[in-house]
C-alpha cells in the first residue's frame, strides 16, 4: 500500500518536468519512484539533464540512460525533486534519514523549485516527532557531541548494521538528534546547532519547499501550492 502512494507521487512528480529542463534528483524510497518515472519519460522522447544528490540516485539515473550534468559546472536547476522525513504546515522539513542531507539541500538551494514528494505519514503539527539528522566532521568529534548535549541536544550517532559508523558521502557522521518533545522553535535550534564548530549542517529545511505533492493513504493525491 505505502509504495503504491510513493510510486503514484513519485510519477505526478515526474509529469511536472518539461522538455530540456535540468533536474535535481533527490535521494530516498519516494524520490526513487520519481526517478524511475522520469527515466520512463526519456526513453519516451523527453529530453533532461539531472543532477543528483546522492551516489545512489546517481547510479539509478545513469542505470536509466538519463544524461547528467557535472555539479561544478551548473550554478541552477529548473527543479528538484525530493521526499521528506517530516513536514509542517509552514512547510518547513526535516530531512536526512538517507543521510545525503547536505547534497539535498545544496541541490534544493540551486533550484527554481523544490518539489517535495511525501505520503501523509510525513506530515507534522510541529518538527521534531522523529530525529534531526546533524552532519558533523569526524575530527574532534567527542568535542562536537559535548557541545551539542550541553545545549540539550541528545542523541546518538548514527551507526551502519555492522555496528560500524555511518559515513556520509562527504566523508562525515550523523549525529541524530531526539527531542524529547517537538520543537515550537526548529529555526533557533538550528540557528544554534549550526553554529557549533563541527557541525556540517542541519537536517533542518526552510523556505526551500515549493509546490508539496501529499499522497493519501485512502489514494487521493494533493497538490500543495
Ligand atoms: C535522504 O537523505 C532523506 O532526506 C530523504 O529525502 C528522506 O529521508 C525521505 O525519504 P523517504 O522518501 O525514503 O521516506
Amino acid at each position: 500500500m505505502h509504495e503504491e502512494i510513493k510510486k503514484a507521487i513519485g510519477e505526478h512528480a515526474a509529469d511536472l518536468v518539461h522538455q530540456g529542463m535540468h533536474v535535481g534528483l533527490g535521494t530516498g524510497s519516494t524520490a526513487f519512484y520519481f526517478i524511475q518515472s522520469l527515466i520512463e519519460k526519456c526513453k519516451k522522447g523527453l529530453k533532461v539533464k539531472a543532477l543528483a544528490s546522492s551516489q545512489r540516485s546517481y547510479d539509478q539515473a545513469i542505470k536509466g540512460g538519463i544524461p547528467m550534468l557535472d555539479i561544478n559546472q551548473t550554478t541552477s536547476l529548473d527543479i528538484y525533486v525530493d521526499g521528506a522525513d517530516e513536514i509542517d504546515p509552514l512547510k518547513r522539513m526535516i530531512k536526512g534519514k538517507g543521510g545525503a542531507l547536505v547534497k539535498e539541500k545544496i541541490l534544493a538551494s540551486m533550484s527554481r523549485e523544490m518539489i517535495v514528494i511525501v505520503d501523509q505519514s510525513k506530515l507534522v503539527d510541529h518538527l521534531g516527532k522523529d530525529v534531526l539528522p546533524v552532519e558533523i566532521i569526524p575530527y574532534a568529534y567527542g568535542s562536537t557531541l559535548h557541545h551539542l548535549e550541553k545545549l540539550g541536544y541528545k542523541g546518538t550517532l548514527r551507526k551502519k548494521d555492522d555496528g560500524n559508523l555511518y559515513i556520509t558521502e562527504n566523508h562525515n557522521y550523523i549525529y541524530d538528534i531526539a527531542f524529547s518533545s517537538p520543537t515550537l522553535h526548529p529555526e533557533k535550534d538550528h540557528e544554534m546547532i549550526r553554529n557549533i564548530p563541527g557541525v556540517v549542517d542541519t537536517g533542518f529545511f526552510f523556505h526551500l519547499a515549493g509546490r508539496v505533492i501529499v499522497g493519501f493513504f485512502d489514494g487521493q493525491i494533493v497538490i500543495r501550492p
